[in-house]
């Protein structure tokens, strides 16, 4: 290493604004800043410890403790790690910051995520799972409907940015679509950034989609896969003339709660029973994610 690099604990202390006394415990404790030795045995920091410094006071000012920040930061640059500590820390930040309808701190928290994993990481393990727990929340009382609302916004608005340009490219066309009555689609938006992820094109119609407008697209778009998911199996079913008759010239499949075997079969579609990210690597044939460490 160039000795320009590097620098000693004070310096890394006045260009980070963290006490030398709190690196010194950070590193003794968490492993962060981690430092090599000169030749005479004094500690020496980088740059790159320096933004580590960094990225761990941000998150430790977004509420997260400092064992989960270093967590995080000792992440950093890595490949996905498995199901576990990094996406539960994540999680519980994106919720906190969701609870007090703080939609900056919310995006931070994606921000951070989406800068050192992949997205299907991000999805499975922190929105997904943070979708079923205010689903859970909502359910018993502890989390309001406005903070359902907000909640559903900020990431529905998230999730669409990254999905920006999906239409584009060479590789196969998923057509996505909620049935009429139907408004939940983050699942469906969610499976789409999957199959994105796979070089698939993704065009997606959204919530409350009548069968009819599915099928013009359909005759438009030629897609290789139509998938039509709803949370209420009553909206499926109310729909289930119309898919029908798409499914005899298309490969139809359907997700999501609402959907079930019988009337796939009745329809004559596929059933997709994993969560959106494992049923998008299915359908692009891509390996499973790796089990829980
Ligand atoms: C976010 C949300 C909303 C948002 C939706 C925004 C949007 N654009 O999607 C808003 C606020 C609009 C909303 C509205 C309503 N909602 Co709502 N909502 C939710 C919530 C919290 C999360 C839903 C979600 O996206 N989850 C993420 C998905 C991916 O997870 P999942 O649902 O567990 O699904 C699993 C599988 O089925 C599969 N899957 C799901 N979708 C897909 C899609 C594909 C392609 C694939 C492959 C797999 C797949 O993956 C998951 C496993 O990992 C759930 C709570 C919950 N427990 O889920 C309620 C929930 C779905 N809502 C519910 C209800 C009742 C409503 C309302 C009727 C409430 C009301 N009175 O106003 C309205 C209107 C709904 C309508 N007409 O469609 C019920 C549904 C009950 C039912 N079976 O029909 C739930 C379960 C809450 C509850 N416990 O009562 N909701």
């Amino acid at each position: 290493m160039d000795g320009r690099d590097t620098m000693r604990i004070g310096e890394l202390s006045r260009r980070s604004g963290v006490s030398t006394g709190l690196l010194r415990m950070w590193e003794r404790r968490y492993g962060v800043p981690e430092p090599s030795r000169t030749e005479g045995g004094q500690r020496v920091y980088t740059t790159a410890d320096e933004r580590r410094v960094r990225e761990m006071q941000r998150s430790i000012e977004d509420g997260l403790p400092a064992s989960a920040a270093a967590r995080l930061v000792r992440y950093a640059g890595a490949e996905d790690p498995p199901p576990g500590a990094a996406g539960d820390d994540l999680r519980s930040g994106l919720g906190r910051a969701l609870a007090r309808f703080d939609e900056t701190a919310a995006n931070e928290v994606l921000d951070r995520a989406l800068a050192r994993f992949s997205v299907p990481w991000v999805l499975a393990e922190v929105v997904l799972p943070y979708l079923g727990e205010l689903g859970s929340g909502w359910e018993d009382g502890t989390v309001s409907i406005a903070e359902e609302h907000v909640a559903t916004m900020v990431l529905r608005g998230r999730l669409l940015g990254l999905a920006r340009n999906w239409g584009s490219g060479a590789g196969p066309r998923a057509l996505l679509a909620a049935p009429p009555g139907e408004h939940h689609d983050l699942g469906l938006i969610c499976f789409g950034l999957g199959l994105r992820e796979a070089g698939w094109r993704i065009t997606l119609l959204g919530p409350n989609s009548p069968g009819s407008s599915i099928a013009e697209a359909a005759e438009v778009l030629e897609p290789a896969a139509i998938v039509v998911a709803g949370m209420d199996g009553r909206l499926l079913d109310a729909a289930a003339a119309e898919l029908r008759a798409l499914a005899r010239r298309r490969r139809l499949l359907l997700a999501g709660p609402g959907a079930s075997a019988p009337l796939a079969a009745r329809i004559g579609a596929e059933l997709l029973t994993e969560a959106p990210m494992e049923a998008a690597r299915r359908l692009s044939g891509e390996p499973p994610a790796p089990p829980p460490a």
